[in-house]
């Protein structure tokens, strides 16, 4: 059922697609994009646009061999969908965040009728054969619906964030009809062997379902197939950034402000789930503890603002704003910025001239699905003088790239003694552990995920 037959085209849904050139750039968009235009097929997400009486129909934009199938949604249900339930439900409590999740919000049915809205767009596009290929937490009803409307061809399902315990999902008022819709899909990606046992204990759990083996539930008659597929990147084409004009302008700009000091740094999407309040405070003990660290580094933490609506977020960047001052006020001198924080994007090119500046990258996320900017910062370094990654243990990355400095992000103390280990580590170990990185991301890369996943 899994395997795709050579005739076979790809039917990809997920929330936001890359029909602009400029947006494929990060994890998702470069995974499907590769994969689609390789093999042919349509890409169906929302498109972009807010309208008051939005048409039922897609608009149609071809690309090569993608065909992009782009709705415009209604805002009241865009907002219930995506805000309410994707990122107020689902967001916080599959990243072990019940202390968040806005439960109470009435927002379910709104989810459950754009992914049916979204199901009659695919049914309109796929054909038999094809491939349809879900992506991510906000269409995890979709092949449910794809089935009530009469579809027999297989349905896959990505899921890019991490998966939780049983007894975490649980919490989720709609969990039992949520999982029973999950069990409809025939083959099920996760980032990690822990997502996959979540899930599969999850079904088993709540639906009755039995264990044919590690990766395969049946529940009644219907088998689910879980797969164990770790997301990578294109490593050659990363590298090929850094060498980029806009990467080297970024290089020089940075150079003249680090004035010979070593550079820290973090690049995050502006999200609770990436430990942003716990690497400032971890930052902040790094000064009081060495004080040979002032004047000699810098600390940069690069954080777009994402979901700004949220209130979550608002409340995240105030605590951000405010932590940045007090550690620059208790700290700084005339001649010395200790950290500083950029709430903006850059380019993908002008990010890997940053990543090769680096000594030290900071990746500390309490919980994340993956993380592909731990992966960016080691193609990025230079095999004579590469920095160090310190990676959180709660990344997904963290299973693959056991030759980071590890850390537990909510160990403040812990936390600051790897930066300083890592600041002061010899040239020999330092090459030794990139080396090491560097072969895994490189066996491990986009390719390697897509033919594990379509195996
Ligand atoms: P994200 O939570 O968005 O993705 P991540 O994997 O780190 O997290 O990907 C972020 C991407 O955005 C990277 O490619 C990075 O380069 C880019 N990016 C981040 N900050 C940027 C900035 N300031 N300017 C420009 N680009 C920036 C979700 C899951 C992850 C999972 C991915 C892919 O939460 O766990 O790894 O999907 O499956």
């Amino acid at each position: 059922m899994s395997q795709l037959s050579d005739n076979s085209r790809l039917i990809v849904v997920s929330n936001r697609t890359a029909v602009d050139p400029e947006s494929r750039a990060g994890g998702l968009a470069v995974a499907v994009w590769d994969s689609l235009s390789k093999r042919g097929g349509t890409w169906i997400g929302w498109s972009g646009q807010l309208k008051d009486y939005p048409s039922s129909r897609p608009r149609l934009v071809e690309d090569g061999a993608v065909d992009f199938a782009l709705l415009d949604l209604r805002k009241a249900d865009y907002d219930d969908f995506y805000l309410g339930y994707a990122n107020e439900v689902l967001w916080p409590t599959l990243h072990n965040r019940l202390d968040l999740a806005q439960f109470d919000n009435d927002s379910y049915p709104a989810y459950r009728r754009i992914n049916r809205h979204f199901a009659d767009c695919v049914m309109d596009r796929a054909r038999d054969g094809d491939f349809v290929w879900v992506q991510d937490y906000h269409f995890f009803p979709l092949a449910r619906d794809l089935r009530a409307k009469g579809r027999t061809g297989p349905i896959g399902f990505f899921l890019h964030i991490p998966f939780p315990a049983p007894e975490i999902f649980r919490a989720i008022p709609d969990a039992p009809d949520l999982i029973q819709a999950i069990a409809h899909y025939d083959l099920i990606g996760l980032q990690t062997a822990g997502d996959v046992k979540n899930l599969r204990d999850t079904l088993i759990e709540e639906l009755g379902g039995v264990a044919l083996d590690d990766d395969c539930v049946r529940i009644g008659e219907h088998i689910v197939r879980l797969r164990h597929c770790p997301i990578g990147i294109d490593v050659d084409a990363f590298r090929d950034e850094v060498n980029s004009e806009p990467a080297q302008q970024a290089v020089a700009r940075l150079s003249q402000f680090l004035d010979g000091r070593k550079l820290m740094l973090g690049v995050d999407r502006m999200d609770y789930s990436k430990g942003l309040p716990q690497r400032f405070e971890a930052i902040s003990r790094l000064f009081d503890t060495y004080p040979d660290t002032h004047g000699t580094v810098n600390f940069t933490q690069i954080a777009p603002p994402s979901r700004s609506r949220v209130d979550e977020y608002k409340n995240l960047r105030k605590r951000i704003d405010r932590l940045c001052g007090r550690i620059n006020g208790s700290n700084g001198d005339l001649d010395w910025l200790p950290i500083r924080y950029l709430a903006r994007g850059y380019k993908r090119e002008e990010l890997a001239g940053i990543y090769r500046l680096a000594k030290v990258c900071l990746v500390t996320p309490l919980q994340d699905g993956m993380n592909l900017v731990a992966k960016e910062y080691v193609a990025a370094q230079d095999a004579d003088d590469p920095g160090v990654l310190v990676l959180s243990k709660f990344a997904g990355a963290a299973r693959q790239m056991g030759d980071a400095v590890i850390v537990n992000p909510h160990d403040l103390d812990g936390t600051a003694a790897a930066i300083k280990m890592a600041l002061d580590m010899p040239l020999a170990e330092r090459q030794r552990r990139w080396q090491s990185l560097y072969d895994g991301i490189r066996r491990e890369d986009i390719n390697w995920w897509r033919a594990r996943y379509f195996a």
